[in-house]
């Protein structure tokens, strides 16, 4: 079972590659690593197992963040219309993204964090989603809400991208802009 101390922290080296694809059909090993990572979202979100082993309670985790460069995620996220996403996904993909953008309010954290960082992450409003599931079935998603910004900040520790990245930071790009003002 997977608790916090496989999860690797900001600083190591793997959160900052991009992560390579899964050959498919998905290997016996890779599919017990995504079912291993399903479960850890699943139990970090039971009361009792969480005390029990100090879970923090996740929506999501990326291999990445266990430190296998492999393009893989699994998430556990409720929507607003209370549908669960409960699933692993190879080679998942963004194939179109509206253009309108949203943010969570209060900002964003990340299991690898283990620091406040504040900041809207900027993140697009809807997503389609392309990949295969533990089943080994191509499926397509088209989401919206709190589940699209789970899969876009999973996607993106396939990218190497951490989710401060995306802050506005609106002080330091005056500074860039006008260095003689600030
Ligand atoms: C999380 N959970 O799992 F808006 F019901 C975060 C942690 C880092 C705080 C545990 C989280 O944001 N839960 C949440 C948010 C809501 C409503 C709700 C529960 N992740 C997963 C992660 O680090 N994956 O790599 C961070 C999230 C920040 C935005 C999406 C993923
Ligand atoms: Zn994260």
């Amino acid at each position: 079972m997977l608790t916090m101390k496989d999860v690797v922290r900001e600083g190591d080296p793997v959160l900052r590659e991009i992560a390579k694809e899964v050959a498919l059909p998905a290997s016996e090993e890779d599919k017990k690593t995504l079912q291993k990572m399903l479960d850890f979202v699943i139990n970090s979100q039971d009361p009792d197992i969480a005390e029990k082993y100090e879970l923090r309670p996740g929506v999501g985790i990326a291999a990445p963040q266990i430190g296998i460069s492999k393009r893989m995620f699994a998430v556990h996220v409720t929507d607003e219309q209370d549908q669960l996403y409960s699933m692993g996904l190879f080679n998942p993909k963004i194939i179109s993204h509206s253009v309108e953008e949203t943010h969570l309010e209060g900002g964003e954290g990340c299991l690898s964090v283990d620091r406040d960082i504040p900041g809207n992450v900027p993140r697009y409003s809807r997503i389609t989603v392309k990949g295969t599931n533990l089943e080994g079935e191509e499926v397509t998603l088209r989401l919206r809400g709190l589940v699209s910004i789970v899969f876009q900040h999973e996607l993106d520790h396939l990218n190497g991208i951490m989710f401060y990245d995306r802050i506005e930071d609106f002080k330091d790009k005056l500074k860039k802009e006008l260095p003689n003002k600030v």
